[in-house]
């Protein structure tokens, strides 16, 4: 009640903004930042990743090697050797980890590799369809009259998008695919088995994968339309030019001058994939769990939600005024995606 009092108090026709500071003293406004994060503390937030790329690329190594790595601590057993099947269906793992009393629950979903059928056409229809389906899922409790408080969030933060270390272009399978993933979500695209290219054809292809992806329009993240402000852009920029990120995958730990890290064992020696002279594994990891965290789950919200939304309410609309109604099927709206 106390803040009308305070405003009936302004002269008329003072502007607010430069003799406000003077007029109320000092309000104490940033107190809202501690009340932020207590919000956040307790009620912890959801994040959720895809990795998607052709067959027998390190997609599941990759999961295991998010997990493995210094974001869960979840320590394996050195030397214990356990074959990571070929996958065969969609599947998702959730941790919840807590640092500081921050809580996060990380789902990396899994996918099946493509690129096995002599014809690969529509290879990217099941992941297309299970990101519009998330998205349809939280579509459909946002416009519940009785509303959750906290709508569970499955939709797709961020698609770590796998490329083969081929040294050459972008396959047009890979281009045509990357272009369908970023029309609906943040794609980050990686180099996989980096280990297999020496240091100058891991740049040279880095170079051409970027000049292809200007050539063709497509869009990755971070996405130069949605950098907020000059800063952003800097940093933005500085990230750009080193995607698309080498990355090694592993899950099996090994002893370094008596440390232990997660590396691959060759003849010649360890590629540790935490070592950032090894590989690029850590700057995808702190783009995803660290930097970008925040701008990943807002980008998905405000553009990629937010444009299926609108398609999607639009469609409704149209569908209801038709007289021959009857709410489409909700596959038909995948074909033009
Ligand atoms: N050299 C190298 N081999 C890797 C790397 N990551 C994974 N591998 C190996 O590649 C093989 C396939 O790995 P997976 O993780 O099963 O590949 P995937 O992409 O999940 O395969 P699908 O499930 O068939 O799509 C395994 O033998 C891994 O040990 C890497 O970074 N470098
Ligand atoms: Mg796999």
């Amino acid at each position: 009640m106390e803040a009308p009092a305070m405003l009936e108090e302004l002269p008329p026709g003072a502007a607010p903004g430069k003799g406000a500071h003077e007029l109320f003293g000092y309000v104490g406004i940033e107190a809202v930042l501690d009340q932020m994060r207590v919000k956040t503390m307790k009620t912890g937030f959801e994040f959720n990743i895809m990795v998607v790329g052709q067959s027998g690329l390190g997609k599941s190594t990759m999961v295991n090697t998010l997990f493995k790595s210094k974001v869960s601590r979840k320590a394996s057993q050195p030397g214990q050797e356990e074959r990571i099947p070929k996958t065969v269906q969609l599947q998702s793992v959730t941790h919840v980890i807590e640092e500081k009393g921050v809580k996060m629950k990380l789902t990396v979903t899994d996918t099946p590799g493509f690129g096995d059928q002599i014809n690969n056409e529509n290879c990217w229809d099941p992941i297309i369809k299970y990101i519009n389906e998330q998205y349809e899922r939280y579509l459909r409790e946002e416009i519940l009259i009785t509303r959750k408080r906290k709508i569970p969030d499955t939709r797709v933060h961020g698609c770590v998008y796998f490329v083969p270390p081929t040294g050459h272009w972008l396959r047009p399978l890979d281009l045509e695919f990357m272009r369908r993933l970023s029309k609906i979500v943040n794609v980050v695209p990686v180099i996989a088995k980096a280990d297999t290219l020496t240091l100058e054809e891991r740049a040279e292809f880095k170079q051409r994968i970027q000049q292809d992806l200007k050539a063709h329009a497509i869009s990755v993240y971070p996405q130069e339309d949605f950098d907020e402000d000059p800063d952003d852009r800097l940093l933005n920029n500085v990230i750009r030019e080193k995607i698309p990120f080498a990355v090694v995958g592993a899950d099996q730990e090994h002893q370094v001058n008596g440390r232990r890290v997660l590396g691959r064992k060759t003849k010649w020696g360890i590629i540790e994939v935490e070592n950032p002279m090894h590989c690029e594994f850590p700057m995808l990891r702190d783009l995803l769990i660290r930097s970008h965290l925040q701008d990943l789950k807002d980008i998905t919200h405000n553009v990629h939600y937010e444009s299926y939304r609108v398609r999607r309410l639009n469609e409704s609309n149209r569908v209801a005024l038709s007289p021959a109604n009857g709410l489409p099927g909700k596959d038909e709206d995948d074909s033009n995606l």
